[in-house]
């Protein structure tokens, strides 16, 4: 039974309607994100008996070994990893965005990744479990100007490499692409998007599956709207 969930990005978004889900479906989770605050009313909220929150920035190797320490000390076990936390929003093109935010984007969506995956591996070999990534319909489109864009670019090769490299290891991989999703990731609420409860829906799909059945992708669009 995979019944020990981790989910980075947890404490906003598409990490805490994920969480909200799989809380519905029985799992123990590991929560972690930098706000601390918001994981803990999350916790709360869930059942804090089965949900342990970690004060994690991706981009620190130390925390991300600290978290799966503290995960493996609570729960046993890790079944299941959903690497998602990211950020956005470097408007200017390649010519004129402000290069300090494509360093924290590079670094969070890309390098964060990596170190999430480094740092649970070896758990999830012994559970032969499920990685999920946090791709996006962007990580598939040519976006101009869009360093963003190509960090989801990476996040797909990073699937792709990654399911390579665990073949016939029992283990599974799955890249989650959304298109554009109401969020806090977003300083005005976008006009025509999904809702964060959307994607978790298709998190819990590809989590409950049979171990023979690897949901490779799925990419989820708003539906247009009426004209
Ligand atoms: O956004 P938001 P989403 N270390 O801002 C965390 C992708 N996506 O749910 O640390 C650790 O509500 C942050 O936590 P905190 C997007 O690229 C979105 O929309 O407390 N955690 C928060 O929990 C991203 O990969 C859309 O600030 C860090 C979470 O990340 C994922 O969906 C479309 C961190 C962000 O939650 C979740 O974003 C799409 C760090 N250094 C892909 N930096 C969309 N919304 O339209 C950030 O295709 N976090």
């Amino acid at each position: 039974q995979r019944n020990v969930l981790l989910i980075t990005g947890a404490s906003s978004g598409i990490g805490a309607a994920t969480a909200r889900a799989a809380a519905r479906e029985g799992y123990k989770l590991v929560l972690a994100a930098r706000s601390t605050d918001k994981l803990t009313a999350l916790a709360q909220e869930l059942g804090p008996e089965n949900v342990l929150t970690c004060e994690l920035d991706v981009t620190r190797m130390d925390e991300q070994r600290a978290m799966v320490d503290e995960a493996l000390e609570t729960f046993g076990r890790i079944d299941a990893v959903f690497a998602n936390a990211g950020c956005g929003g470097s408007p200017g093109g390649f010519s004129g965005a402000d290069h300090e935010r494509w360093q924290e984007m590079i670094l969070t969506n890309v390098y964060g990744v990596g170190l999430t995956l480094q740092a649970c591996i070896p758990a999830l070999k012994r559970s032969k479990g499920h990685v999920l990534l946090t791709g996006s319909a962007a990580g598939r489109a040519t976006i101009p100007g869009s360093m963003y864009s190509a960090t989801k670019w990476a996040v797909t090769g990073i699937g792709y490499n990654l399911r390579e490299e665990l073949r016939g290891t029992g283990m599974r991989v799955t890249l989650i692409e959304p298109g554009m999703v109401d969020t806090p990731f977003f300083d005005e609420p976008p006009e025509h998007a999904l809702a964060d409860r959307d994607i978790a829906n298709a998190v819990i799909y590809a989590l409950s599956q049979p171990a023979h059945v690897d949901v490779n992708e799925i990419l989820i669009r708003p539906t247009p709207p009426m004209e």
